[in-house]
């Protein structure tokens, strides 16, 4: 019983990983319409999925995790940091247009 009990907290802790540098994207404001949480997506370049691109309307960052967004595919072209969960994009002038990002700790 004591082994399986390990590999449950060792299941917990991968978790939480797993969930401070994650980020949820949606395609309409306030975190609604199709959403997709991306995982393990610190020190890399991620191409957002093609029902997404263009089409990110908020975003809905994982515990302790800050995020680039670039408008293209490849973290190239114009980028903005959000360092705090952003319900309207439009705000930041950056609705539908993010096709890439990367996380890193907040
Ligand atoms: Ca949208």
């Amino acid at each position: 019983m004591q082994n399986s009990f390990e590999l449950f907290i060792l299941a917990a802790l991968a978790g939480i990983a797993a969930a401070q540098d994650s980020v949820e994207l949606c395609t309409d404001t306030n975190f609604a319409g199709s959403c997709v949480v991306a995982a393990n997506t610190r020190n890399k370049c991620n191409n957002v999925g093609a029902a997404q691109n263009d089409n990110i309307s908020s975003v809905h960052l994982g515990a302790g995790t800050a995020c680039r967004f670039w408008v293209d595919g490849n973290c190239q072209g114009n980028s903005i940091i959000i360092r705090t969960d952003a319900p309207d994009l439009r705000t930041l002038g950056f609705n539908d247009v993010i096709s890439s990002f990367t996380c890193f700790p907040a």
